[in-house]
């Protein structure tokens, strides 16, 4: 039985709504910055096994002022080697929950986006971020490592070096300049992260399933490969996609000029 659409809980630590085929998963921790507590990752990880079957995108996206201030420090002084190992593995397992599992996620970012709120953005498959939104890594001036993935994440994002650069130096990323780097992939007026998101995500809810599928999961295998397997994966996995009737209806819909073309930007 699912425990979040019917009746969402005010006092969850993320919320979720419906729209349609899109759900809205909120960070719901506004008073402490959405800083990232064991029991946040455990409500999305809870988010997403409801996810009910007719959700075909994901927004994730916060409550307050800022999306994440990261990783939840009050947790970090009780914490010994061993236990700091298993907490960044209980991220992992989430975190990789959201980046490869069924339906694609759109991050809709705005404020503090750092630390831990960053590694979570970055298992995003798109990123919006509204032009409040700041990007940075101050693990370093906080005296510990990135420890939700980022060393990995952030680093396909934006490079190794630039990820250097942000820890030592404490530098940080306006919008605009995340988007000119790569860190995000649209950057909108302030407020308007949330209605770009969901234009992003009618669109890729309008995408054939095995494409998504495709897209999510191939795409990164396939980065990871030598050229050679890198091929024959996208071989097998192209004559996969446009076996299935999905495909056939959208090629044949456009031969026979039923289906819009591709316009002009
Ligand atoms: C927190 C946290 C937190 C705020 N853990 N409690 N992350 C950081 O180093 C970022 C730390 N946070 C900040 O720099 C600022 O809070 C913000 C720039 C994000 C926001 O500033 P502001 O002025 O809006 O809020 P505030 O007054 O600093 O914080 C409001 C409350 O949230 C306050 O608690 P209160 O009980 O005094 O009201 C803060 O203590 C609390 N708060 N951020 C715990 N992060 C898996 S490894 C990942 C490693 C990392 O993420 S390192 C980066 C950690």
């Amino acid at each position: 039985m699912p425990s979040h659409p019917a009746a969402p809980q005010d006092d969850a630590l993320v919320l979720m709504k419906l729209a349609g085929p899109v759900a809205i998963l909120e960070l719901n921790r506004p008073a402490k910055r959405n800083a990232i507590s064991l029991g946040l990752v455990q409500a999305l990880d809870c988010c997403l096994t409801d996810l009910p079957a007719s959700v075909k995108v994901v927004i994730l996206a916060a409550r307050g002022e800022h999306f994440s201030a990261g990783l939840d420090l009050s947790e970090v002084p009780d914490m010994n080697a061993a236990q700091g190992v298993h907490h960044s593995r209980a991220w992992y397992q989430v975190f990789e929950r959201l980046q490869f599992g069924r339906v694609p996620v759109i991050a809709a970012l705005h404020g503090a986006v750092v630390g831990g709120g960053l590694e979570l953005a970055a298992c995003a498959h798109v990123r919006v971020a509204d032009e409040t939104a700041y990007f940075g890594l101050p693990e370093g001036q906080r005296g510990i490592f990135l420890g939700g993935g980022g060393s990995v994440r952030v680093s396909k994002l934006i490079g190794f070096s630039r990820v250097t650069e942000m820890m030592l130096t404490g530098r940080v990323y306006n919008a605009d300049e995340a988007f000119r780097i790569g860190l995000t992939h649209h950057a909108v007026p302030p407020g308007q992260g949330m209605a770009k998101a969901l234009e992003l995500a009618e669109r890729i809810a309008g995408n054939a399933e095995m494409s998504n599928f495709a897209i999510m999961h191939a795409l990164p295998l396939i980065a990871e490969q030598p050229m050679s397997h890198g091929l024959m994966t996208e071989a097998l996995m192209a004559a996969i996609t446009q076996s299935e009737p999905a495909a056939k209806q959208r090629v044949e819909a456009f031969l026979a000029k039923r289906a819009p073309k591709v316009e002009r930007a």
